[in-house]
Order: C-alpha cells, then sequence, then structure tokens
C-alpha cells in the first residue's frame, strides 16, 4: 500500500518536472547554520533522482558547532542527473542554491539581494563588510566579470530551520522576507522544519515555536514542510523511505 502511494507520488512529480516550460527554476535554500539546509538540498536531489549521495556537504560538528557550508554552490541538473539519468536531462529540473549558514550578520540584507538578483558567482564566500562590497558588480561589469557562468535570479526561497531549535531567527526572516520583495522582485517564499525526527509533535513548546515559524514567514499550509532528512541516523540504503520521502514530494510539488 504504501509503497503505491510512493509510485503515484514520484509519478505526480515528475509530471510536474515534466510539465516546466522555458528555464529552469532556481531555487534558493537560506537559514542558520547547521539547520540542515544542505541535508535538505541532499534529501531532495535524492527525492528527485532516486538515488542518495553527499552531494552538499553536511556537518558534522555534533554540539561543536561551526560553519560546514561557506561558499554559495549552486546543483543544477547537469550535477546530480547522473548518466543513469539522461532522459531525464531535457526536462526542467530546478537548480538549487546551497548558502552558508547566516545568524544576526551585518550585510546579510546585501548579500542576499545579490544572490536573489543573480549577481553573486559560484563560490563566493559570505564575508566582511569591505570585501563584500568588492563582490558587487554592476551589469556592464558581469558579463564580462562572468563569461559562460550562467548565474540565474532566484525564482523561489526555501527558509530552513530546525524543529529542535525553540529560538525563532527572526532578524534573518526579517532580511529574508525584506529581500524577497525588495526592488521589483516577488519571490514566492516557503518554510521547511527539520529534524523532524527529534521533536514530539504534540509537545506545546514545540507547537508554538512552530506556529511562530510559520506565521512570521507567512506560510500558508501548502507552503510548509515539516521534514526528516536523510543523514546518519536515516540512511538511504538501497531503496526509498517513504516515510521521509512522500512529504518532501508534495512539498516539491507545490514549490515547482
Ligand atoms: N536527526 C536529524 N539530523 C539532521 C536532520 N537534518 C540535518 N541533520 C543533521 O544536522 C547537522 C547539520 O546539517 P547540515 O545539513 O550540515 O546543516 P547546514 O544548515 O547546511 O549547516 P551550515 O552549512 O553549517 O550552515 C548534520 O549533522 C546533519 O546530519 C534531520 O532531519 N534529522
Ligand atoms: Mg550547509
Amino acid at each position: 500500500m504504501e509503497s503505491r502511494s510512493l509510485e503515484s507520488q514520484i509519478h505526480l512529480l515528475k509530471e510536474k518536472v515534466h510539465s516546466h516550460e522555458g528555464k529552469p527554476l532556481t531555487i534558493a535554500v537560506v537559514g542558520q547554520h547547521g539547520c540542515g539546509k544542505s541535508s535538505f538540498i541532499n534529501t531532495v536531489l535524492a527525492v528527485l533522482t532516486g538515488e542518495y549521495h553527499e552531494r552538499a556537504i553536511v556537518g558534522s560538528y555534533g554540539k561543536r558547532g561551526g560553519h560546514v557550508t561557506h561558499r554559495v554552490t549552486r546543483y543544477a541538473k547537469q550535477r546530480y542527473l547522473g548518466r543513469s539519468n539522461r532522459d531525464e536531462m531535457r526536462h526542467g529540473y530546478p537548480t538549487f542554491v546551497d548558502m552558508m549558514g547566516f545568524q544576526n550578520d551585518e550585510n546579510v540584507n546585501e548579500f542576499l539581494e545579490g544572490v536573489f538578483e543573480g549577481r553573486v558567482r559560484e563560490g563566493t564566500e559570505f564575508r566582511g563588510a569591505q570585501e563584500q562590497r568588492k563582490q558587487h558588480v554592476s551589469m556592464q561589469q558581469l558579463t564580462s566579470l562572468l563569461g559562460n557562468e550562467i548565474v540565474s535570479k532566484v525564482d523561489r526561497i526555501i527558509f530552513v530551520a530546525s524543529a529542535i531549535s525553540r529560538e525563532l531567527p527572526e532578524e534573518l526572516i526579517k532580511a529574508v522576507k525584506l529581500q524577497a520583495s525588495g526592488g521589483t522582485r516577488e519571490i514566492p517564499l516557503f518554510g521547511v522544519l527539520t529534524h523532524a525526527d527529534k521533536i514530539n509533535e504534540k509537545d506545546q513548546q514545540f507547537r508554538n515555536f512552530e506556529n511562530d515559524f510559520k506565521e512570521c514567514l507567512g506560510l500558508s499550509p501548502m507552503r510548509y514542510l515539516r521534514c526528516t532528512n536523510y543523514c546518519s541516523n536515516f540512511p538511504q540504503d538501497n531503496e526509498r523511505n517513504p516515510d521521509l520521502e512522500i512529504p518532501v514530494m508534495r512539498f516539491l510539488r507545490q514549490v515547482l
């Protein structure tokens, strides 16, 4: 029963991807450090391809903390659809943008605007004010600087936080919301809480946190996902894990 429902979910998701015309969507994944952004991208790519690889490097610092992703890294279909998926290459599989985690950093607005506008090159690090400024270029400089590197504007934003965190990253949410609708942009915003395996969904403290998260981002139920990522606790061995993948599939159909 579960596997039949998994098959139908895979079918529906593929149908959605195949129906996409034009340039593939660029989806930015934003959140505080260590909340599970890279793990979420790996999970999404496993859902899309049927095969888990640690494409985006995931942290294992335990309680020691530390940033794992330092640079803006884009995962385009050329990068994640392997040879076995060559037929799929002609379809509009999206590009995911993994980023470093932000805390209450200065200049985050400027940096996010650059990423959302497609002005931040692959491999850019988030640094202090002065260096930050150097990384932003005028439109005229852009073409000669980027050469063949195509950097697209962001079409969707997924804000990620961890369900075990009890502190809402309000400042960062504010910055993301501001930049999502700054200038001529109106980028749809989605929200994900990871580490669903670590919480009791009946716990009142968690429910308050979840409500605040949705409210602060202004999320309708269709634009919100609570999920468990593939990670060392939940490896994808040789087959898909329907309990983990089906919610992600449903959510992705809303995003795409
Ligand atoms: N149990 C559990 N662990 C998770 C889940 N998602 C991520 N993790 C773990 O959380 C830690 C941080 O995950 P990352 O994906 O590296 O987080 P990140 O947001 O990319 O971190 P930075 O790149 O440092 O900003 C890793 O040890 C993951 O294995 C989840 O849903 N459940
Ligand atoms: Mg990361």
